[in-house]
């Protein structure tokens, strides 16, 4: 049988998470930072290590049939691959900026200007997009100190967190686009069984990360409150308790508002809450 390849960032801030992903998909291979390929021991898969600028292409020309890699590259290589599943991790948003206190305070005053980044074909096209007629500096790195050296007016750079931009000087006025890490496939890529097994693999480890287990104890006529409160995966399972007229209550919660719906258990009068991390949800 065909093996497959998949390309992941050698090392950066995507190669921990993807590492962590195939792992969890139930992959054996060694994680050596020596290594450029790596064989997966129980799935006829080898792991590609490379710099995340060149996995685009990798897929697109068939030499890797998958790869996981950041909207924002896919989207400058202009490449032509299947997006396969958005992954969740890697989350940034390309923005421009400029120095505080700056007069250049919306797009139209970027007309004339200069600005700075790494990305210029997706800025080319924001600009165009938005009929700004900018100076574009394509720069190798280090964006974020061009305003302040003179080089350029604003910059156009990846955020996450803001820090980069705060101890720099700079604030954000406009959002180009926003992205994370996506498995893409190659265009054969898409018609393989073995594929389709490692994406419902991927997919399972998702859903359980997106929900957490939870126990609990309810007396016996609470239940229909409770069940109401807790659709679960098909229906919560209830199981009775020594106790008479209590049963405790299994379930899964989604982690977006589980907050919200622990609260509202507590005064549907659940107790005894017990929460566990789901491994994986087949469905
Ligand atoms: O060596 P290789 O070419 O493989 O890696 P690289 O240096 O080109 O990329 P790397 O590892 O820095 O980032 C890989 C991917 O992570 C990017 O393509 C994005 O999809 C994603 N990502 C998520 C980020 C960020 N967050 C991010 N904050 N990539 C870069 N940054 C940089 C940004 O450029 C700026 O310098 O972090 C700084 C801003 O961070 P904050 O937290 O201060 O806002
Ligand atoms: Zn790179």
């Amino acid at each position: 049988m065909k093996r497959l390849k998949i390309a992941i960032q050698k090392s950066g801030r995507l190669n921990e998470k993807s590492v962590e992903l195939l792992e969890h998909c139930g992959l054996n291979f060694e994680n050596y930072k020596s290594s450029l390929i790596s064989p997966v021991s129980n799935f006829p898969l080898d792991i590609l290590f490379l710099r995340d600028d060149d996995i685009p292409e990798y897929v697109e020309d068939g030499i890797a049939d998958l790869g996981i890699v950041g909207e924002n590259v896919i989207n400058e290589t202009e490449v032509d691959v299947a997006y396969l599943q958005r992954l969740g991790f890697g989350k940034c948003s390309l923005k421009i900026a400029v120095q505080n206190n700056n007069s250049i305070q919306e797009l139209h005053h970027l007309n004339g200007k200069s600005i700075a980044t790494t990305y210029p074909v997706i800025l080319e096209k924001f600009l165009k997009k938005h009929n700004i007629n900018a100076e574009i500096r394509t720069i190798s790195g280090s964006v974020e100190i061009s305003p302040g050296l003179g080089l350029s007016d604003a910059i156009c750079d990846l955020v996450s967190t803001g820090g980069t931009l705060k101890s720099n000087g700079l604030v954000a006025f406009a959002d180009v686009m926003s992205s994370e890490a996506v498995l893409i496939g190659s265009e054969s890529a898409q018609k393989s069984e073995l594929v389709n097994e490692l994406i419902q693999r991927v997919q399972s480890v998702l859903r359980a990360k997106e929900t957490k287990y939870v126990v609990l104890n309810i007396p016996k006529e609470n239940l229909p409150l409770i069940v109401k409160l807790l659709p679960g995966v098909k229906s919560p399972t209830v199981v009775p308790l020594a106790e008479a007229d209590w049963v405790a209550v299994h379930t899964v919660i989604q982690e977006h508002d589980f907050w919200e719906k622990i609260s509202q258990l507590k005064q549907a009068g659940a107790q005894g809450i017990v929460v566990m991390p789901i491994e994986k949800i087949i469905l």
